[in-house]
């Protein structure tokens, strides 16, 4: 006979916190939403933490390059859409691996004996202008001097002059040992008015530049998340078919971590992926997996290995799948089901594994309610599309700017893997919808206005912690004339601010 459950299932706008003590240290300025993003054993750190609880959905029209390097910069993490080629896919992650932040390895090299057409060449394929001259032209090679655009004419000069006629030789440069820190390798850029810096090591050999407007950025963004090349992080979504192909090609890009793109997650067809990883790689790629939307699932894809799990099924702004399948479940119900499963799973074993509430977050407010229920971080589409950093174009309708967002299950984006239960290339019925979404701006102002938002509620609480928040929070269900109640309501509004959601 069929299991019955005969609560319903409730999303998030149905819950509401309620405030707790807030002693005079809770103030915004004091609150971390640093979080975990992949599993950990008791007592130990996380191989990669988040500064804001916040991923960028693995879709067409949300996670490109330029919204990587925005959410990084941020301190979250997109995951690269993987209803592209291999090829495609791998190009946008070596993209964002190559941003250039902080210490970056020198992409424009050449030896003494190049010529200034080699340097042209050059400067036209990578667009920099700061070409270090290496003993034998490597990236890794003996400094011996530097180009930039004041060195030479092309007008002027011959094309064949060899670069050591023109160069400015290591003993008429400026440079520092490696060891300086960013903080020194800016005065020094400041001090001496130049435009890149070059670190060079012990025994001579070029370590990497620090350029003036990356420091500029850096300063600003003092959330951003880099891994030990100073490079940005940024995550990969991959599919449960050719993942043989997919997962080698992602890793030598440089991607992070990796994660499972399936509307659903509780099925064999996850387990052999994850194997297949676990065989190849053991620990060190991180994968995440999913989506479910109870204990069986959470339980399945822990036992399987993931490294987080993501937690939605028919929640997302652009999905139907609850009207065309009639599976999943109302979001904060799953969540809260799914995040006792890994509190009981922690108990049990030492290793926690951070779950992410994907889809159906309306409100800023939303966020902070996933978070308390038990949420490491949020997945979000309809967030991010609206920001000039998302692939998509803005277009003007009606008088007001909006931008395009369709989902992954949509005729638009055919991302047949996604749905795929062992059926062919194509997608037999569509499971969501080709939309617009209010534009909002850049996303860096719109992030800082969400995670201020966080921040203020969650020292209503009395949490200065994602954690903590856990502990204390004192959630309650309400009801639909409360919701009512909640909203500006009995008055004329003499203007809505359509952008804020
Ligand atoms: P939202 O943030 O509410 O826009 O939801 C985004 C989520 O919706 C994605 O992370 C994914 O789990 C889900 N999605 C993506 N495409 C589709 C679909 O076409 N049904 N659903």
């Amino acid at each position: 006979m069929a299991i019955y459950i005969n609560e319903p299932s409730h999303t998030f706008n149905e819950y509401l916190l309620i405030p707790g003590y807030s002693s005079s240290e809770c103030m915004p300025a004091n609150v971390s939403l640093k979080t975990p993003l992949v599993k950990y054993k008791k007592g130990e750190k996380p191989a990669i933490e988040m500064t804001i609880p916040m991923v960028s959905a693995i879709m067409q029209s949300v996670s490109g390059e330029k919204l990587a390097v925005a959410l990084a910069k941020a301190g979250g993490v997109s995951f690269i859409y993987g209803s592209q080629t291999i090829e495609q896919e791998a190009a946008m992650v070596a993209k964002v691996k190559a941003y250039k932040s902080g210490f970056v390895p020198s992409d424009s090299n050449v030896s003494p004996d190049m010529t200034m057409a080699d340097v042209v060449a050059l400067k036209k394929k990578t667009g920099h202008s700061t070409v270090a001259v290496t003993s034998d032209g490597t990236v890794n090679g003996k400094l011996v001097g530097i180009v930039t655009s004041r060195d030479y004419r092309v007008s002027r000069m011959d094309p064949a002059t060899p670069v050591r006629d023109f160069m400015t030789p290591l003993e008429k440069m400026i440079y520092a040992k490696n060891g300086v820190t960013l903080g020194e390798a800016n005065d020094i850029i400041w001090d001496k008015k130049l435009n890149a810096l070059p670190i060079v090591n012990e025994d001579g050999t070029l370590n990497s530049f620090v350029f003036r407007k990356d420091y500029a950025d850096h300063k600003e963004n003092p959330g951003e998340l880099l891994d030990e090349k100073k490079r940005y992080i940024v995550g990969a979504g991959i599919n449960t078919r050719d993942y043989a192909e997919r997962v080698p090609a992602l890793l030598a890009a440089g991607a992070d971590a990796l994660c499972i793109d399936s509307s659903e997650g509780f099925s064999e067809w996850q387990k052999l992926t994850l194997q297949w990883i676990r065989q190849h790689y053991g620990d060190s790629v991180k994968v995440g997996a999913g989506n479910v939307v109870d204990r069986d699932g959470f339980n399945f894809l822990a036992e399987c290995g993931a490294d987080f799990i993501k937690v939605g099924i028919g929640g997302g702004s652009i999905c139907i799948t609850r009207e065309t399948k009639g599976i999943g479940r109302g979001q904060a119900t799953a969540l809260i089901e799914v995040c006792k499963a890994r509190d009981e799973y922690f108990e049990k074993t030492g290793v926690y594994i951070p779950v992410c509430s994907d889809g159906g977050i309306v409100y800023d407010h939303h966020i902070t309610l996933a978070l308390a229920m038990g949420a490491d971080f949020v997945m979000l589409g309809r967030y991010f599309a609206r920001f000039d950093e998302s692939p998509t174009e803005k277009v003007m309708i009606g008088g007001t700017y909006v931008k395009e967002y369709w989902g992954e299950g949509s005729n638009r984006a055919r991302n047949w893997q996604r749905y795929d239960l062992g059926g062919d290339k194509k997608l037999s019925f569509e499971e969501g919808v080709d939309s617009y979404v209010p534009y909002a701006g850049p996303l860096k102002e719109n992030v800082e206005k969400t995670t201020s938002k966080i921040k203020s509620t969650m020292c209503n609480c009395g949490a200065l912690t994602i954690p903590e928040l856990q502990q204390k929070a004192k959630i309650t269900l309400v009801s639909a004339t409360s919701i009512v109640e909640g909203g500006a309501h009995d008055v004329i509004r003499k203007e809505k601010n359509t952008t804020d959601k």
